[in-house]
């Protein structure tokens, strides 16, 4: 059985103890089950955006974007091991001495979407990822870092930018890696769609938690009608881009929370959205990001069961 070689930290998130620790993992056991915390991390190419022509969202010259998947991402030899979050204990990072950084928290859906788009891009080395721990907050982040005291955030040439989905488009079309977005004008404006139908995505799905789950179904046959646009692929615009990243967070809370609470299967009679979830589970880069499904569904019982 081939074996794979893990690293990965036992210090991730509050409260755990910093010591690396090396595994040597059966690759039957998939990576799938091994979530970031733990992890150690093997990045994959990931299908990119061949843009024959400069465009706007797209600002690295067409033969350079198609060649900029890094060596990295394809032989998959990316290894990182993940921080533990920092707290109020902990003191800031030299802010503003020219390093990229993404705070994030290892738990929140928004900022997730901007770790996979820097992990598909390859930029575990351009941009390093800073946990914070929400639930015990450093005073300095709001002080120093950003006032609005969320995340994800981005320090980025002495600014600090925030909002996940301009943060995926900031990194894509301001940093090296495969791009993530298509120059077709179809798929352009298709992805803008998506992105504004997110928020009502959200809201029907997690209203259908005061139901029996069922009144979701609008919003994941949107997304099965979204699906099947595109044909030169299994992702929302054919191609794997920014639309997936987008939605990926979410569709991997509510999957688990409906199936285990609701008892409602969101891909039954969803044949594109069952392909779209496992072809997504296969990329590592992605999969460094994920949590585990028990907590997650644990989380969003303690999150919406109370107001139901
Ligand atoms: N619209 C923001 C939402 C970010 C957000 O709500 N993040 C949550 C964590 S998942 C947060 O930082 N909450 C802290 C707070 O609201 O105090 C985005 O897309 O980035």
């Amino acid at each position: 059985m081939a074996a794979l070689k893990i690293s990965y930290s036992s210090g991730i998130g509050p409260g755990s103890s910093s010591n690396q620790i090396t595994r040597i993992l059966p690759r039957s056991t998939g990576l799938s089950s091994f979530y970031r915390g733990r992890n150690c991390v093997q990045v994959h190419a990931v299908l990119s955006f061949p843009c024959q022509t400069h465009c706007s969202f797209c600002p690295l010259p067409a033969a350079k974007k198609t060649t900029r998947i890094s060596q990295a991402m394809a032989t998959g030899s990316v290894h990182e091991v993940l921080p533990p979050a920092l707290d109020s204990h902990s003191d800031p990072p030299p802010i503003f001495d020219g390093t990229t950084r993404l705070y994030i928290s290892y738990t929140c859906p928004y900022a997730q979407r901007v770790w996979i788009t820097r992990n598909c891009k390859g930029l575990q080395d351009k941009i390093k990822l800073v946990p914070i721990d929400l639930k015990d907050r450093p005073a300095w982040y709001k002080q120093k870092v950003y006032p609005a005291n969320k995340v994800p955030a981005l320090e980025h040439n002495n600014e600090v930018k925030g909002e996940s989905l301009e943060l995926i488009k900031y990194i894509d079309s301001h940093f090296d890696g495969p791009s993530l977005f298509p120059c077709d004008p179809a798929k352009k404006e298709f992805a803008e769609e998506l992105f504004s139908y997110i928020d009502s995505f959200y809201k029907t799905a997690t209203s259908s938690f005061k139901g029996d789950g069922s009144e979701a179904g609008v919003a994941f046959d949107y997304i099965e009608t979204a699906l099947s646009k595109f044909e030169d692929g299994p992702f929302f615009l054919g191609q794997f881009s920014l639309v997936d990243i987008a939605y990926a967070p979410f569709i991997e809370r509510f999957q688990p929370f409906l199936l285990d609470v609701k008892k409602y299967d969101i891909t039954l009679g969803r044949p594109k959205l069952a392909t779209w979830i496992e072809e997504m589970n296969k990329n590592e880069a992605y999969k460094q990001t994920k949590s585990d499904p028990k907590e997650l569904v644990q989380s969003y019982k303690k999150r919406f069961m109370a107001q139901l």
